[in-house]
Formats: structure tokens, C-alpha cells, sequence
């Protein structure tokens, strides 16, 4: 009898334990997770190019700069979504990391040795509009009021 009563008595410890623990664990978690999503910034820009290899390469150039968390480039657009952590990295490394793999960015422009070394098909036109939805609607500005 003695030991059944020490046994329930054990699980009934360990069951109060977990429980605080649980409890504790969540509180923790949340604050952790709430402070990363605020140093995370949101920027988007523009960037030339033609295909899905310029969506890999400018892509990959972003990602491969330290606090960069995700990038997106849109085709149609010729405009990057780059999410990342300003407290590791700021826009313009960015921007540069982008121009060294031979893409244009709205701030700097595309190394000239990388470009030459793209395939052809991405040997995208200089003249190219960036960030074409911004610029759309600047032109449809002019044409209203402003
Ligand atoms: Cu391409």
C-alpha cells in the first residue's frame, strides 16, 4: 500500500511540475517571437532583368547578404520584395550585392563584368523600366490631379 500511495503521490509532483513548466515555456516563446518579427524590415525596389535564371541569380545575390531573411523578385514588375534584419544589414548592401552579381537596382548600377558573364538570355536592355507598377502610376498621375 505504502508504495502505491508514494507512486501516486510522484505522479501528482510530476504533474504540477509539467504544468508550471508548460506555462512558463509558452510565456517565453511568445515574447521571442514577437521581438524577431519587429527587427525584421520589409523593403522593396527595383531591379532589371529578364527570366527565371535573373529571378535565381538576383535572388540568390540578395540572400547571400548576412540578415537578409527572404527575397522575391517579380519578372513582370522588375521589382524585389527583400525582407530583413537592420540591426545586421541596411538597404544599400543590399542594393550592392545585387549590382556585384550584374543586375541594375534603382540605387546602383549593374557591374559591368558580371553582366557580361550572363547568359544571353539575360543580358537584360539598360534602358529597361524598373519597378514598373510605381512608375505606372506616377505616368497616371500626371494625367490627374496631383
Ligand atoms: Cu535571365
Amino acid at each position: 500500500m505504502k508504495k502505491v500511495i508514494l507512486s501516486v503521490a510522484v505522479i501528482a509532483a510530476l504533474g504540477f511540475t509539467s504544468c508550471k513548466n508548460e506555462t512558463k515555456k509558452e510565456t517565453g516563446t511568445t515574447t521571442t517571437g514577437v521581438s524577431k518579427d519587429m527587427a525584421m524590415t520589409d523593403l522593396s525596389f527595383g531591379v532589371r532583368g529578364n527570366c527565371g535564371m535573373c529571378k535565381n541569380t538576383i535572388e540568390k545575390a540578395a540572400n547571400g547578404v548576412d540578415g537578409v531573411a527572404s527575397a522575391n523578385w517579380d519578372v513582370d514588375k522588375k521589382k524585389i520584395d527583400v525582407s530583413f534584419d537592420d540591426t545586421k544589414t541596411d538597404a544599400m548592401a543590399i542594393h550592392k550585392a545585387i549590382a556585384a552579381s550584374g543586375y541594375d537596382t534603382e540605387k546602383v548600377a549593374g557591374s559591368e563584368e558580371a553582366y557580361k558573364d550572363l547568359p544571353g538570355c539575360c543580358k537584360y536592355d539598360h534602358e529597361m523600366m524598373m519597378n514598373q507598377s510605381g512608375e505606372m502610376k506616377s505616368e497616371d498621375h500626371s494625367n490627374h490631379d496631383n
